[in-house]
């Protein structure tokens, strides 16, 4: 472990001195040193535990500009638990080990240990990072990553702020994975609250845990603005769970950024965003600035069971501690799903500024989203089956063709029988395991057609925001029922279709995506619910792996690339 450790710094002393000399002086190197470990925080005024960055939740930002370099080097200080950190929209051209994917590019960092990851911030955006490792990014193991634009901008701002939406239980992530791995299936129900920017309000007289109403860990998060200035507001969530509405009281929101691309502004009252998604918004402070706002987060897409959560939007000079008089602000209805879906259908690129798709393709996938069972214990699977991710990170297993790794039979292009009922339960609801990849053509073209079903109970469809990692995808249409692979595909939209890395899957419908299989590496897709992918719900795509550079010896040293390191000196 040691020798790891060393290996680690000397690469990262030379990469930093590397790029001193031989970027422009454009090009920025971002130094950063994390310290990863529990920390007690009260994010909705109940005391739990949860896991910081340098004693800070939510973490530190990191902040760049386009064609900058990040680097992080993180300590694992947490005694039992090993760690890996996902930087969420960045594609890792060239650095395909650092995606931060435990059991798909690295090796987890175990506790004791400290793992450099460098990458190139290649595009503008809000991003975000996240643990990717069993239930971590639920425990508060999460930050903002802002990649400003090394030139201008389709619209201009006098100020910026941003926020990460969150849910939020006062059980502990293990209680919750033990939960989800147990027969009978055991649900820790839904969130007990919803934070912004790391911060809810739980009614402190209706608990036994400790719980302390005047914390200021819990006081609401503060957006301040001047009366008359235009903000640019980004937006991201990283929810277990829920889908997110976002309003701010009596203030119009013009969406023009969704995940790190332009988009044609549009003008709405509330936003949903669902897990893994990211947005820019321009808001004007044009109302009476006399008074305070609420900004409030509330559920849908799942019965609400949740109270809204609060911010306040802060005109100065007025104190932040100037409660807005207004009631708590609400969202459409929580299964107005029409409504949902019109709304994600309204974002379309920016003329001019976004590439458009190839118009054909080369491979189509329909994956069909079940919720199954494997000997009584409730899983998801796709294309029947659920993903079981290997003790062998499949980047190593695949570069350096190490067998036994994982399965070699590739998983089922389209679902079968044909004609799987979706609407619905399973009739036989079992599945299996499986850790097979979608192996890709380098500079292939690549349809997904994600098809979503009933799950195990009767009249009940779930939406699932899936999560492309390495790429950007266009949203070329979304249906309801079941794909007609005949018909569907004449009404996609190719003239502006958006780029994106995450996009829902509404209840008895299906979503149709389109990339370019252009990232050497392998990469996750999946559902981005975090106790969905933990119960199966991905798929692993790989392309190019042949012409991935030579992995670092500090992402291998697990299962069966323990012995990799040795070789490889
Ligand atoms: C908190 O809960 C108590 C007990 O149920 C209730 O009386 C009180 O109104 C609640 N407070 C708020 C702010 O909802
Ligand atoms: C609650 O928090 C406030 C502010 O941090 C502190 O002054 C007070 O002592 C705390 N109350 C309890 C019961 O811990
Ligand atoms: C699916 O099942 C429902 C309920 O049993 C039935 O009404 C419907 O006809 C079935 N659809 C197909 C395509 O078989
Ligand atoms: C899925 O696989 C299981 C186990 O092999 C099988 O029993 C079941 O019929 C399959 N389901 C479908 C829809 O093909
Ligand atoms: C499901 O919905 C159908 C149609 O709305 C209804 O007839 C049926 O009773 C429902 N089944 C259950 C178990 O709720
Ligand atoms: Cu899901």
């Amino acid at each position: 472990m040691a020798s790891r450790v060393s290996v680690v710094y000397l690469f990262s002393v030379m990469f930093f001195m590397l790029t001193l000399l031989s970027f422009d002086t454009e090009a920025k190197v971002h130094f950063h040193k994390w310290k990863v470990n529990y920390q007690t925080w009260a994010p909705d005024c109940v005391e739990v535990n949860i896991i910081s960055i340098n004693g800070q939740y939510p973490g530190p930002t990191i902040r760049a500009t386009e064609g900058d370099t990040i680097v992080v080097e993180i300590e694992n200080l947490m005694p039992t638990e090993n760690v890996v950190i996902h930087w969420h929209g960045i594609r890792q051209i060239g650095t395909p080990w650092n995606d931060g994917t435990a059991s798909i590019s690295q090796c987890a960092i175990y506790s004791g240990e400290t793992y450099v990851y460098k990458f190139v911030v290649d595009r503008p955006g809000t991003y975000f990072y996240h643990g990717h490792y069993g239930l971590q990014r639920s425990a508060g193991f999460y930050g903002s990553l802002i990649v400003d634009a090394a030139g201008k901008e389709p619209f201009t701002y006098d100020g910026e702020l941003s926020i990460i939406l969150n849910d939020w239980w006062h059980d502990s992530t293990y209680e919750q994975a033990v939960g989800l791995s147990s027969n009978p299936f055991v649900w820790v129900g839904e969130p007990q609250s919803l934070l912004i920017d790391g911060r809810g309000q739980y009614n402190c007289s209706t608990t036994s845990h400790s719980c302390n109403a005047t914390n200021k860990q819990c006081s609401p998060y503060v957006l301040p603005v001047r009366s008359g200035n235009t903000y640019r507001l980004r937006i991201a969530s990283v929810a277990s769970l829920s889908a997110i509405n976002f309003v701010i009281q009596g203030h119009k929101m013009n969406v023009v950024e969704a995940d790190g691309h332009y988009v044609e502004p549009v003008e709405i009252d509330d936003l949903d965003v669902y897990s893994g998604e990211s947005y820019s918004v321009l808001i004007t402070a044009n109302r009476e600035p006399s008074q305070n706002y609420w900004a409030g987060v509330n559920v849908r897409g799942r019965q609400p069971k949740t109270p809204t959560g609060l911010a306040i939007l802060n005109y100065l000079p007025n104190p932040s501690t100037k409660l807005p008089i207004a009631p708590y602000p609400t969202s459409p209805l929580w299964n107005d799903y029409a409504y949902s879906k019109a709304l994600a259908m309204k974002f379309v690129a920016l003329k001019g500024h976004e590439e458009l798709p190839p118009l054909q393709s080369h491979r189509q996938l329909i994956l069909l989203n079940a919720q199954n069972k494997i000997n009584g214990y409730i899983k998801w699977a796709i294309n029947n089956i659920s993903l079981l991710p290997p003790l062998t990170p499949y980047l190593a297993a695949m570069k350096y063709k190490i067998k036994g790794a994982y399965d070699i039979t590739p998983p089922p292009d389209i679902y079968s029988p044909r004609d799987y009922n979706i609407t619905i339960p399973p009739p036989n609801p079992n599945t299996v395991e499986g850790s097979g990849v979608y192996v890709f053509t380098l500079n292939s073209v690549v349809d997904v057609i994600l098809q979503n079903a009933n799950t195990l109970t009767a009249n009940n469809s779930e939406i699932h925001p899936w999560h492309l990692h390495g790429h950007d995808f266009w949203i070329l249409g979304y249906g309801d029922g079941v794909f007609d692979p005949a018909k569907d595909p004449l009404n996609y939209n190719t003239v502006n279709p958006p780029l994106r890395n995450t996009v829902a899957v509404f209840p008895y419908g299906w979503t149709a995506i389109r990339f370019k299989a252009d990232n050497p590496g392998v990469w996750a897709f999946h559902c981005h619910l975090e106790a969905h992918f933990f119960m199966g719900m991905g798929v692993v795509f790989a392309e190019g792996v042949e012409k991935v550079g030579k992995l670092p010896n500090v992402a291998m040293g697990c299962g069966l690339t323990k012995n990799m390191i040795d070789m490889h000196h």
